[in-house]
């Protein structure tokens, strides 16, 4: 029996439940996260030293970082599903789980806290600018790619529509005025129309607002 470890409202941890409800896997559940402290218990710990969610434990292996939970996910039960079976193919979704990591996250991150999490007293309007300009640079390249491409890694839905697409329902609804270009428009149309999609990320999130604690 697989097992997930991580409060439900966590961007990462909602990477991990849309691979797991596109794949129809069944899981238990753990809450944690959401409790000051509760991912430093020596239990947790030994699960992930980083002290991060989310984890996966599937028949007694850990596994942790989103991404890389993802293509586990992806390469144990999705093959042809999430996991394209050509090399070249799997490496063009692949490169846009990197990017997500290394370059669309951060600014995501930095747009996401700094503007909704923030309380708005303590806000960084500079900060907060270069966050977005840097997201509408990088939604403005995806827009691009996905011009000539249904999905990112070509014709077909795959693990590297994942994390780069968890990101932008919290970007659309949070409340500021951004960018809307079409083919990106075009492309979340088509993964809001998928019911793992409105199960795990078109979720409200309001409970974040103003709060920056976990
Ligand atoms: N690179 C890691 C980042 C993990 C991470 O920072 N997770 C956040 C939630 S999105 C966390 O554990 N925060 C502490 C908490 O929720 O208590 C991953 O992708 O798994």
């Amino acid at each position: 029996m697989i097992e997930l470890w991580g409060r439900k409202n966590s961007y990462n941890v909602q990477k991990v439940l849309w691979a797991l409800d596109e794949l129809s896997i069944e899981y238990t559940h753990q809450d944690v996260g959401s409790k000051l402290g509760d991912l430093e218990t020596p239990e947790f710990l030994q699960l992930n030293p980083r002290a991060r969610i989310p984890v996966l434990v599937d028949e007694g292996s850990i596994i942790w970082e989103s991404n890389t939970i993802v293509r586990y996910l992806s390469a144990a039960y999705g093959e042809n599903l999430l996991w394209p079976a050509s090399p070249v193919e799997r490496s063009y979704a692949d490169r846009w789980m990197d990017w997500e990591l290394a370059t669309l996250q951060p600014d995501f991150m930095g747009l996401f806290w700094g503007f909704y999490r923030k309380p708005e007293a303590g806000r960084d309007s500079g900060q907060i600018e270069k966050s977005k300009s840097r997201c509408e640079q990088h939604f403005a390249m995806l827009d691009n790619h996905l011009k000539d491409n249904d999905y990112l890694a070509g014709e077909a839905f795959s693990m590297g529509d994942i994390p780069a697409a968890t990101s932008l329902y919290r970007y659309f609804e949070m409340g500021m005025a951004v960018k809307k270009p079409a083919h990106l428009m075009a492309w979340y149309q088509r993964l809001s129309a998928r019911e793992a999609f409105q199960q795990t990320i078109m979720t409200p999130f309001a409970e974040l607002k103003g709060r920056e604690q976990y």
